[in-house]
């Protein structure tokens, strides 16, 4: 079938909007309509080039929601008409990693899907006759696409594509990485490093476990009206504190943050984030993902008198099992996803999505098909 899409045809070039060819799904996958994506950092951050893995030409998106059309041979989990949500971290729950609760990093479909390629080996989309490569196993920054089975989380059906969509990757990072990764504990102190799509998630995560301070650090100072009413209690801009703004937090927090998360992607304010936690039980959750080749740093010390560093990959999350249910924390009115998307538009003009995003205009743009 003929669909439309927004082709990342070389690194470092706009998107470009284009009617391509989609086979339909083969035995164990799917074929989506989608109704709305997100435009995530990732997105941008893969079409910039900088992404070693990025490959080209693809149809990018990651962070989409829309309604099964068709389902190939041996389908059980799923059937037409039901409303999903895509999943760049699969769910199989048989391989050795879905079987040890102590990691969400599905290994079913890892070696196709970091490819391009379905598990087959090969694309479902082309242009002109060429294979045209699918992106962290989603592509939904196509108005159909073909997924396996196990990498799509059937959600209910009274859910607005054009905000749930955005739990396919930023609600549920930042909710996640509190809820699954960190297990924050109600009166822990929390300070969140970036204030953009997914730290504002983590704040809204620490106010929903019952956090003491929720203290949001940015540079940017036009973020702290909607971080307060997600729940952050101060804010800290490093550019005003007259000196070290590790010594500043450990002050603040009397002693150091319980728990730190950086949702930037820098390695310097990832030790910051280490290093602003308390002696003896602070751990720093790494989300941000830092650019190719950088490396983090910090003394040996810092681990040998009891800080922990770790990090999360979709919040810890186990898309097919979590994602229902943060749906229903959205239905429930537990978490506001309304205020976090700033702007929405047609896929002609999803370039526009990542201008705003490039120019720290808008939190989430979404598009809406
Ligand atoms: P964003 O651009 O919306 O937000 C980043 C924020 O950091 C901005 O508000 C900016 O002003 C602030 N900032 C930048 N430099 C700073 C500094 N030196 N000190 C303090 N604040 C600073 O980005 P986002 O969409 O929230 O994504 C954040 C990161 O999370 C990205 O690296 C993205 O790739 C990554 N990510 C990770 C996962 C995962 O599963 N681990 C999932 C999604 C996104
Ligand atoms: O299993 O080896 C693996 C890879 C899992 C990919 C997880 C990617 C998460 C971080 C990238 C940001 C997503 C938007
Ligand atoms: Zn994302
Ligand atoms: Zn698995």
């Amino acid at each position: 079938m003929d669909v439309r899409a927004a082709v990342a045809l070389e690194a470092g070039k706009p998107l470009s909007i284009e009617t391509v060819q989609l086979e339909g799904p083969k035995a164990g996958e799917v074929l989506i309509e989608v109704k709305a994506t997100g435009i995530c950092h990732t997105d941008a951050f893969t079409l910039s080039g900088d992404d070693p893995e990025g490959l080209f030409p693809a149809i990018l998106g990651h962070e989409g929601a829309g309604v099964v059309v068709d389902v190939g041979p041996g389908v059980k989990s799923v059937r037409k008409g039901d409303h999903v949500i895509p999943l760049y971290t699969p769910e199989c729950r048989e391989c050795e990693y879905c079987l040890n609760p102590k990691t969400n990093l599905c290994q079913a479909i890892r070696t196709t899907q970091g490819k391009g390629l379905m598990p087959d080996g090969t694309s479902r989309f082309s242009m002109n006759g060429k294979p045209v490569l699918h992106y962290m196993g989603c592509s939904t920054f196509a108005n159909f696409t073909v997924l396996p089975e196990i990498a799509v989380a059937k959600v209910r059906e009274d859910a607005p594509f054009d905000k749930i969509c955005y739990i396919g990757c930023g609600v549920t990072t930042g909710v996640g990485a509190v809820v699954n990764t960190a297990k924050v504990e109600p009166g822990s102190n929390v300070v969140v490093f970036g204030l953009g799509g997914i730290g504002l998630n983590v704040i809204q995560g620490a106010r929903l476990v019952g956090a003491n301070m929720i203290i949001g650090v940015d540079l940017n100072n036009a973020r702290k009206p909607l971080a307060e009413k997600f729940g952050m209690t101060h804010f800290v801009n490093p550019k005003e504190v007259g000196g070290d703004i590790v010594a500043h937090l450990v002050e603040l927090t009397k002693g150091g943050a319980d728990y730190s998360f950086e949702c930037i992607g820098n390695v310097k304010t990832m030790r910051q984030a280490l290093e602003c936690c308390h002696k003896g039980w602070g751990t720093s959750i790494i989300i941000g993902v830092a650019g190719a080749g950088q490396e983090i740093s910090t003394r040996p010390f810092q681990l040998v008198t009891g800080r922990n560093w770790r990090g999360t990959a979709f919040g810890g999350a186990r898309g097919r099992t979590d994602v229902p249910k943060i749906v229903d924390w959205y239905m429930d009115g537990k978490i506001n996803i309304d205020d976090l998307i700033t702007h929405t538009m047609p896929l002609d003009k999803i370039n526009e999505g990542f201008d705003l995003m490039h120019e720290g205009k808008s939190i989430r743009s979404v598009v809406i098909y």
